[in-house]
């Protein structure tokens, strides 16, 4: 083809003939990047983006409900597809580009790769200002769409239809790059959508990303592999890294090759099975006895594909040996350098294929290995205690973990993001493989969960779908359940109705303020009851609620209810709703962990000033790991 020929088409047109033409390859498996476009329209985006979907039915165009919650179901479709595949989302200019503000930190935040395409105001200006566009006294080249800058990985904005040419490369680029990779925006002006341009013909040809297996620097691996020999107590941390690489496989063979056993992220859950006699579970402020107790002792920390959230650190409370060391095998630099650490930069999965075969022949002491074993079994029997209670009159929310733990299909995909279920979740669910467990934590953005089935749904339409979710976050956004029934994806919504914020009430009585501001209650004495006071709770039926969107619904009263429920919807073809209230107050414990959050540093209220004393005491554990970092012990090797 020769690169004169052009094709007269819009700018709109253009994206979408672009786009619909991007695949992706690794290890040799070629499939397309885009799985189609969610879109809500408006006058911002319907002349163009819109005339272009319409124009080009093959780049199918689902209809959301809202636009947080189309960029939430593209994030959880391409976080079930490993990267590999997402989404593009369009909206209108003003409110429907920054209501995806935060589904693109959402996405940011995880890692994750999503393309953004919000409607801007007029390039040519002379009609300004349009309905929903944002002036300023000091520039005429300010609009909303500014606000996503700082959650967007690449930002970019078209005011002439050639840009596209330089910058829908761009976006690819980041877009699939391992380490790179987030929310990519590119704010299209309504005018210039829908201006023509003579574009060269073979800027539309097929294009194939290939995704590397970037491999670590030969001399920080053969360091590393120093390192794990000389260390006596060591700790891998998986990160969602390792389930993006699929590097599952690896992992276990590494772990059973050397014997060094594992803790799990909130990403990561489901790198090993929860039954592999040296997963000890979750790490961190949401940890197990077992991932907690092994890391405080722990002198070498092995972090794989983990970005140390302070959930992972327990606030930088998790590490406590005096002299710990920390090795991170990461895609991204900016990671694989966190704690000083050795960097290994690289593919999780290359990587550590090249650091076994160092290994050869190395194997932990057998009484550190016994010890992990022994954890392990004693944190299975603490699952079995939780899973067993039947509290009344209301159910707790461990042992209804339980019931839909063991209720599901083994190769379901539990959804979940944000309140008293994620940590709970971390503790006790048992991951069955990779995809079992689907946790947004990043951002943990009350609003992802039922968004978030849908996209994992459209990923993996062969898999039951559990989205787990409160009462609070169902309230936030529960739009999504019209979009599961117009596409006819079925999803399974665990609703657990406690009144309110269970979290924060929780954590609200750690800092002394019993509850305040976090149930759903009406008002009493001028102000809103905390804990403890005689409250009336609100008449909110969410049952009613979720039939009324097209659901089938079933209410349940008790544990045995339940259960009869999860087998009713796994044989219903439809979405359906379980809905359950349960008690606000019988919570799974935190075991020998912390979270850093501050309490006022003086207070006229005594439980303030006594979870203050408390919190100083914690706050002491912080720890810095600001010693020779593993990057300046490698040039020390090369002087010697
Ligand atoms: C969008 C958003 N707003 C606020 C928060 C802070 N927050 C975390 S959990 C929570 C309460 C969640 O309530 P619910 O969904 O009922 O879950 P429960 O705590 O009762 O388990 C709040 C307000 C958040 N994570 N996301
Ligand atoms: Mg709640």
């Amino acid at each position: 083809m020769s690169n004169s020929t052009t094709r007269t088409v819009t700018m709109a047109q253009a994206v979408i003939a672009f786009l619909k033409n991007q695949y992706v390859e690794r290890d040799g498996a070629e499939q397309l990047f885009f799985a189609g476009c969610f879109g809500i329209f408006g006058h911002g985006n319907i002349g163009g983006i819109g005339q272009a979907l319409q124009q080009m039915p093959e780049f199918r165009y689902y209809q959301a409900r809202n636009e947080q919650a189309m960029v939430h179901s593209a994030t959880a479709y391409t976080k079930t597809r490993n990267r590999l595949q997402t989404f593009a989302c369009t909206s209108s200019i003003g409110p429907g580009a920054t209501n995806m503000v935060t589904g693109a930190a959402t996405a940011t935040i995880n890692r994750l790769p999503v393309l953004l395409l919000p409607g801007d105001m007029f390039a040519r200006r002379n009609v300004a200002p349009v309905l929903q566009q944002l002036e300023s006294e000091h520039s005429q080249d300010i609009s909303v769409n500014d606000c996503f800058k700082p959650v967007s990985r690449y930002w970019d904005r078209i005011t002439r239809p050639e840009q596209l040419l330089l910058s829908l490369p761009e976006a690819m680029r980041v877009l699939t790059s391992p380490a790179e990779t987030g929310a990519v925006t590119l704010a299209l002006p309504q005018d210039v959508q829908a201006e023509a341009y003579a574009y060269p013909e073979v800027f539309f040809a097929r294009r194939v990303w290939h995704i590397p297996r970037n491999r670590a620097d030969r001399q920080a691996i053969e360091q590393a592999a120093t390192w794990i020999r000389a260390s006596q107590r060591p700790l891998i941390v998986a990160g969602g890294g390792v389930i993006y690489s699929e590097a599952t496989d690896l992992l276990r063979r590494f772990v059973e090759q050397t014997g060094i056993p594992v803790g799990e992220t909130m990403a990561g859950k489901g790198s090993l099975r929860y039954d592999h006699s040296l997963n000890l579970g979750a790490i961190g402020a949401t940890g197990t006895f077992a991932a907690n107790r092994v890391a405080r002792e722990a002198d070498l920390v092995i972090g794989i594909g983990t970005r140390y959230s302070d959930f992972t650190t327990a606030s930088k409370t998790a590490f406590q040996h005096p002299s710990v060391r920390f090795l991170n095998l990461n895609v991204a630099e900016f990671d694989a350098a966190k704690h000083q650490a050795l960097p290994l930069i690289g593919d999780a999965r290359a990587t550590l294929e090249e650091l076994l075969t160092l290994l050869n022949g190395y194997q932990v002491e057998p009484g550190y290995r016994a010890q992990a074993k022994q954890l392990h079994a004693a944190w299975e029997n603490e699952v079995e205690r939780i899973y067993a209670i039947r509290h009344t009159p209301l159910p707790s929310q461990g042992e209804l973990i339980g019931a839909v733990n063991e209720g599901s299909s083994a190769d379901a995909i539990m959804v979940c993001a944000a309140g008293s279920l994620p940590g709970d979740l971390h503790k006790v669910w048992r991951a069955r493989h990779a995809k079992n467990y689907h946790m947004e934590y990043g951002y943990s953005c009350m609003g992802y969960e039922i968004a978030g089935g849908l996209g994992a749904k459209m990923a993996a339409p062969e898999r039951e779908v559990y989205v787990m979710v409160g009462d609070g976050s169902y309230l936030m956004m529960n739009s999504e359940i019209v979009t599961s029934i117009q596409e006819g994806y079925k999803l399974i919504i665990v609703l657990f109705d406690n009144s309110g914020f269970k979290s924060i009430g929780s954590l609200s009585r750690s800092l002394g303020q019993a509850g305040f501001g976090t149930r759903y209650v009406y008002p009493s004495n001028g102000g809103l009851p905390g804990d403890g006071a005689e409250a009336q709770i609100l008449p909110v039926d969410l049952a009613a609620n979720a039939r009324s969107l097209g659901a089938h619904v079933i209410t349940c009263r008790s544990y045995a209810d339940f259960t009869n429920a999860l087998a009713a919807a796994r044989a219903t073809e439809r979405t359906t709703v379980i809905y359950i209230r349960n008690d606000r107050y019988e919570s799974i414990p935190g075991y020998e962990s912390w979270w850093d959050v501050p309490v006022a540093e003086v207070s006229t209220m005594p439980q303030v000033q006594a979870a203050r004393m408390e919190w100083e005491a914690m706050r002491a554990r912080e720890r810095y790991f600001l010693g020779q970092s593993g990057r300046n012990d490698l040039t020390s090797k090369a002087e010697s």
